[in-house]
């Protein structure tokens, strides 16, 4: 039992694309709310993981990666992940170690002056490089713009994640807490597991194809025997996509579908009934009502 006063915040992390920030929410929350591959531009919208450290509670915002946008989504996902850092106590800059400084994090660098909180600078993959580098790239990145901190951690060893996490729990202001004690993200089930979904379709499919899919959760329904029925859509752009995405008599759907099904089974903690079907939506990627399903707010142009 702590008596202190209790503080809350909100710490977006940003960063450019598979530098690591899923993986990071996901190791200081302590369980899995926001998906990661090895491919870029996973994240698509804002995901909140909620954590607690003494008398804090942290309210991470992972973002998507932050790119040159050609797309209208790309634009989209830009656009959110300026907004969560802009509307956020903390921004969290993340490097990736082995990639070091390059155009897509000076880039981001150079626009901090936007944000109003202060910033800290977290050299992640510190498990893939040697150290003097790792020293010239936080001076390196320093130099360009002022940071409150400099960490240096492994996201997924959880080196350095705990000395950053009383960090950010001593530096969000004092006050309430926004969510209750036992909460840990604040994304529905129904989306978790249409995330879930689309992390295993982008770890089967290769180049573009991940890219111009998306999935939706249409239908969830408890059954009585407390087991969970779900149905789930893969929306892709293309005939010729959606006999990928199908496979040889129905192969990579089978095997996407049992690898989803297996981890919403870990989550909701029953046996889950899951059914995916593969829909051509031809230009989805400029259609209002898919990026609503996203959690996207719709660019114009
Ligand atoms: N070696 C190593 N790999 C890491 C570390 N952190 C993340 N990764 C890997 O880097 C890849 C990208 O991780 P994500 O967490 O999806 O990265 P992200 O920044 O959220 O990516 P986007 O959502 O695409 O912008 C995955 O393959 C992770 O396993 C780390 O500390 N060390
Ligand atoms: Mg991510």
């Amino acid at each position: 039992m702590t008596t202190d006063a209790p503080r809350c915040g909100f710490i977006a992390l940003i960063g450019a694309p598979n530098v690591g920030k899923s993986t990071l929410v996901n190791a200081l929350v302590g369980s899995k709310v926001s998906i990661v591959t090895h491919k870029v531009q996973t994240t698509r919208a804002l995901v909140r993981g909620i954590a607690l450290e003494g008398p804090a509670q942290l309210v991470l915002i992972d973002t998507p990666g932050i790119f040159a946008p050609r797309r209208r989504l790309d634009r989209a996902m830009v656009a959110t992940a300026w907004g969560g850092a802009q509307d956020a106590d903390i921004a969290g800059v993340i490097v990736d170690a082995g990639r070091g400084s390059d155009a897509e994090t000076d880039a981001i660098v150079a626009r901090l002056a936007e944000l109003r909180g202060p910033r800290v600078l977290i050299i992640n993959k510190v498990d893939l490089v040697a150290r003097p580098s790792l020293l010239a790239l936080a001076e390196a990145v320093n130099a360009r713009a002022q940071f409150a901190a400099t960490f240096m951690i492994s996201a997924l060893t959880g080196d350095g994640v705990a000395d950053l996490k009383s960090w950010l729990a001593a530096h969000v202001p004092p006050g309430p807490w926004h969510y209750p004690a036992d909460e840990i993200s604040d994304v529905p089930l129904r989306s978790l597991a249409a995330e879930i979904t689309r992390e295993k379709l982008y770890l089967r499919l290769h180049q573009e194809l991940p890219y111009q899919s998306t999935v939706e959760t249409d239908d969830w329904k408890q059954l009585k025997d407390g087991a969970v029925r779900i149905e789930q859509t893969i929306y892709v752009e293309r005939e010729s996509q959606r006999k990928i995405v199908l496979g040889k008599g129905g192969q990579t759907i089978k095997a996407i579908g049992a690898e989803a099904r297996r981890e919403i089974a870990a989550i909701v903690e029953a046996p889950v009934h899951l059914f995916l079907f593969v829909k051509v939506r031809e230009g989805w990627g400029n259609d209002p009502q898919r990026y609503r399903g996203m959690g996207l707010e719709f660019p114009p142009e």
